[in-house]
C-alpha cells in the first residue's frame, strides 16, 4: 500500500484509524493503485486529463462554456434508485416503516462479497471531505474510497475536498466511511447501504449523482439525521436563502420542498422590479443543517459547497442565477450536446437547435417521442460561481433561521401560504408535506404522495421518531423561527395556475419575513394563519384579485377531505407517531366541525 502522500509526493496524513481502515477497504476490493486526493488545482488537472482520455468526460466548446465537460452515464444509472437503497440498523423497527431495510451483518455480508475484488485493474481514489464549513462546530468529516474519477471531479465540486479535510479530522477516529464501487454498473448488483450505527455507507453498482456523491443525500442527510438525534440537531432537505430589505435588514428562512418544486429557482430567486432593492442570498439549495446558538436561535449551515441541479427546465426566466453558475466549470451529465459543443435540454432558452446529440450519445430525433436531454439530466457547479452567493455560505457559526416553510406541488386545498400557530402545528405541517406527483414520474397526475418534511426517501430512520425529534428540538430552541406552508401550484377549475410563480414568489417571501417580524397582518384559520386580501403586497402585479383570493383561500370541505387523508397516512407510520400530531389533525377536523356550525347558523338566521 502507498503510503498518503499528495500528488507531489508530500504527506498527507498519520492518522492511523483511516490508514488501517484504508488498507482493510484496498485488501478487500485489490485496487491496482490507491491514490490520496489533496484537492489542488494540480491534481483536478490531472484528473481531468485522464478523465477526457479514458471517455468518461467530453469536454466542451471550451470558448463558450470554459471548464466545462460532458458526462454520459450508462442508460441503466440515471437517478437515485429508492428501493436499492437500505437503512441497515439493527432492528427494522430503527429504519422505520418508509424506509428498506437489511440487517446489518446481512448487508455487510452481501455488498462484501460484490467489493471482494470489484476495483482489481482500477484506481482506488481516497477523496477527503469536509461537509459543512471547515473547522465548523456545525461540520463533519467524510473520507469517500472510490473507483469513479466521474465521483472524484464532482465530491471536488460539491463539498470541501483535500488536504483541508484531513487537517480537520488530525488523528480523530470521527469520520464517515464511504466505499463506493460502479463495479459492472448493473441493477441487479446494485445496492446504496447505509450503517448509521457504523456511521458508514456501502455503495456499489451504480456510477450516478446520489448514489455514489455519498456526502450528499448518504452521508448530509440519512446519516446526518441519524446522528443529529442522537446530538441534538437537525439535518434537513431544506434550501436556506437570506431576504435583503432596501434598507440591509437580513432575514434567513429555510425551505423543504420534495423534488420537482423548484426549490434551486428559489434558491436563486431574483426579485420582480416592483421589489427594486430587494436582494435574495443564497446560502444553499438543497441541504440544511440547524442547531441551536447561544442565542437560543436556530442557526443553519449548507453543507455542501456545489449545486447537483436538474438541467431540464432552467433557463434566463426561471433562473437567471443558476444560468450564470453553470456557464463555467460546471460537469454537465446526460444533457444533450449541440453541433458546435454546447449544451441544450428542453426547456432552455431559444429555438431547439436542429443537430442534437441526445444524452444517449446519438443523433437526436426531433420527431421522435424521446427527449434529446435526460428528464433527470443535472449540472455539478461550484457555488462561488453563483452571483447570488450569500457572504455567509462559508460562516463557520451558519445564519440565524427566522422562518421555516414547507411547500409541495398541490393543485387544490392548499393555499398560496398559510403560517403555523405555533412550533408542533409547524411540525405538522412538515410531517402531513403532500405534493402532487407529474404525469411524466407515475403516468397519474395529481395523486397526492406525502412526503413528510420533503425526507421520505432522505430519513435515516423511524419517521415517528424523526418527528418525535423535531418537537423536542423545540425545549432547545429559546427563540424559534415561525413556520409556514406554502403552494406555488394552486390551480383553477379550468386547470389554470392562480399564482405566477418564479419571481413574483417574493410578494409570499415578503409575508412570511414581516410575520416572522410580526409587522404585518393575518387572517385566523381553523389551521393557521393566512394572508388577508391587502396583506400581501401585489402593487405591478397583472392578475386579477380574485384569483389572489381563491389562491389563499381555505375551503372547509377540502380541508375536511385533506384532514382524512392525512389520518390515513399517519395509520401507516405506527406506534412511534407522536399522539400530539394526531391530536392536532382531531381538533382542526373539530374546529372546521365547530365554524361550519356557527356559519350555518348564521345563514339561517340572516
Ligand atoms: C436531489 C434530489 O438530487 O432531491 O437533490 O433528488
Ligand atoms: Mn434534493
Amino acid at each position: 500500500m502507498q503510503s498518503p502522500t499528495d500528488h507531489a509526493g508530500k504527506a498527507l496524513t498519520k492518522n492511523k484509524h483511516l490508514v488501517q481502515w484504508v488498507e482493510e477497504m484496498a485488501r478487500l476490493t485489490k485496487p491496482d493503485q490507491v491514490v490520496w486526493c489533496d484537492g489542488s488545482e494540480e491534481e483536478r488537472h490531472q484528473l481531468t486529463e485522464q478523465a477526457v482520455a479514458s471517455g468518461v468526460l467530453l469536454p466542451l466548446n471550451q470558448q463558450k462554456l470554459p471548464g466545462c465537460y460532458l458526462h454520459r452515464s450508462n442508460p441503466n444509472d440515471v437517478a437515485r434508485v429508492e428501493q436499492l437503497t437500505f437503512i441497515c440498523t439493527p432492528t427494522k423497527d430503527e429504519a422505520g416503516p418508509t424506509n428498506n431495510w437489511m440487517a446489518p451483518e446481512e448487508a455487510y455480508k452481501k455488498l462484501g462479497a460484490l467489493f471482494d475484488g470489484s476495483m482489481k485493474g482500477r484506481t482506488m481514489y481516497v477523496v477527503p471531505y469536509v461537509m459543512g464549513p471547515v473547522g465548523s462546530h456545525h461540520s463533519k468529516i467524510g473520507i469517500e474510497l472510490t473507483d469513479s474519477v466521474y465521483v472524484v471531479l464532482n465530491m471536488r465540486l460539491m463539498t470541501r475536498m483535500g488536504r483541508a479535510a484531513l487537517t480537520m479530522l488530525g488523528e480523530s477516529n470521527d469520520f464517515n466511511r464511504g466505499l463506493h464501487s460502479t463495479l459492472d454498473i448493473n441493477p441487479e448488483r446494485r445496492f446504496i447501504c447505509h450503517f448509521p450505527q457504523d456511521n458508514t455507507i456501502w455503495s456499489v453498482g451504480s456510477g450516478y449523482g446520489g448514489n455514489v456523491l455519498l456526502g450528499k443525500k448518504c452521508l448530509a442527510l440519512r446519516i446526518g439525521s441519524y446522528l443529529g438525534r442522537n446530538e441534538g440537531w437537525l439535518a434537513e432537505h431544506m434550501l436556506i436563502l437570506g431576504v435583503e430589505s432596501p434598507e440591509g435588514e437580513m432575514t434567513y428562512v429555510a425551505a423543504a420542498f420534495p423534488s420537482a418544486c423548484g426549490k434551486t429557482n428559489f434558491a436563486m430567486m431574483i426579485p420582480p422590479k416592483r421589489f427594486k432593492g430587494w436582494k435574495i442570498w443564497t446560502v444553499g439549495d438543497d441541504i440544511a443543517w440547524m442547531r441551536p446558538g447561544e442565542d437560543g436561535k436556530l442557526y443553519a449551515v449548507n453543507p455542501e459547497f456545489g449545486y447537483f441541479g436538474v438541467a431540464p427546465g432552467t433557463n434566463v426566466k426561471t433562473n437567471p442565477n443558476a444560468m450564470k453558475t453553470i456557464a463555467k466549470d460546471t460537469i454537465y451529465t446526460n444533457v444533450a450536446l449541440t453541433k458546435d459543443g454546447g449544451v441544450w435540454w428542453e426547456g432552455k432558452d431559444g429555438a431547439t437547435p436542429a443537430e442534437l446529440t441526445d444524452w444517449t450519445g446519438k443523433p437526436w430525433d426531433p420527431g421522435a417521442p424521446s427527449k434529446a436531454a435526460h428528464p433527470n439530466s443535472r449540472f455539478t457547479a461550484p457555488s462561488t460561481n453563483n452571483p447570488a452567493l450569500s457572504k455567509f455560505y462559508d460562516d463557520p457559526h451558519g445564519v440565524p433561521v427566522s422562518a421555516i416553510i414547507f411547500g409541495g406541488r398541490r393543485a387544490t386545498t392548499v393555499p398560496l401560504v398559510m403560517q403555523a400557530f405555533n412550533w408542533m402545528n409547524g411540525v405538522f405541517f412538515g410531517a402531513t408535506l403532500g405534493s402532487e406527483t407529474t404525469a411524466a414520474a407515475t403516468g397519474k397526475v395529481g395523486v397526492v404522495r406525502r412526503d413528510p418534511m420533503a425526507m421520505l426517501p432522505f430519513c435515516g430512520y423511524d419517521m415517528g421518531t424523526y418527528f418525535g425529534h423535531w418537537l423536542r428540538m423545540q425545549g432547545t430552541v429559546t427563540n424559534p423561527p415561525k413556520f409556514f406552508l406554502v403552494n406555488w401550484f394552486r390551480k383553477n377549475q379550468d386547470g389554470k395556475f392562480l399564482w405566477p410563480g418564479y419571481g413574483e414568489n417574493m410578494r409570499v417571501l415578503k409575508w412570511i419575513v414581516d410575520r416572522a417580524r410580526l409587522r404585518v397582518g393575518g387572517q385566523e384559520t381553523p389551521l393557521g394563519w393566512v394572508p388577508r386580501s391587502g396583506d400581501l403586497d401585489l402593487s405591478g402585479l397583472d392578475i386579477p384579485h380574485e384569483d389572489v383570493d381563491a389562491a389563499t383561500n381555505v375551503d372547509l370541505d377540502e380541508w375536511t377531505a385533506e384532514l382524512d387523508s392525512m389520518g390515513e397516512f399517519f395509520k401507516t407510520l405506527g406506534p412511534t407517531l407522536p399522539n400530539v400530531l394526531e391530536l392536532h389533525r382531531q381538533v382542526s377536523l373539530e374546529r372546521i366541525r365547530i365554524m361550519r356550525d356557527g356559519q350555518k347558523a348564521a345563514t339561517k338566521s340572516a
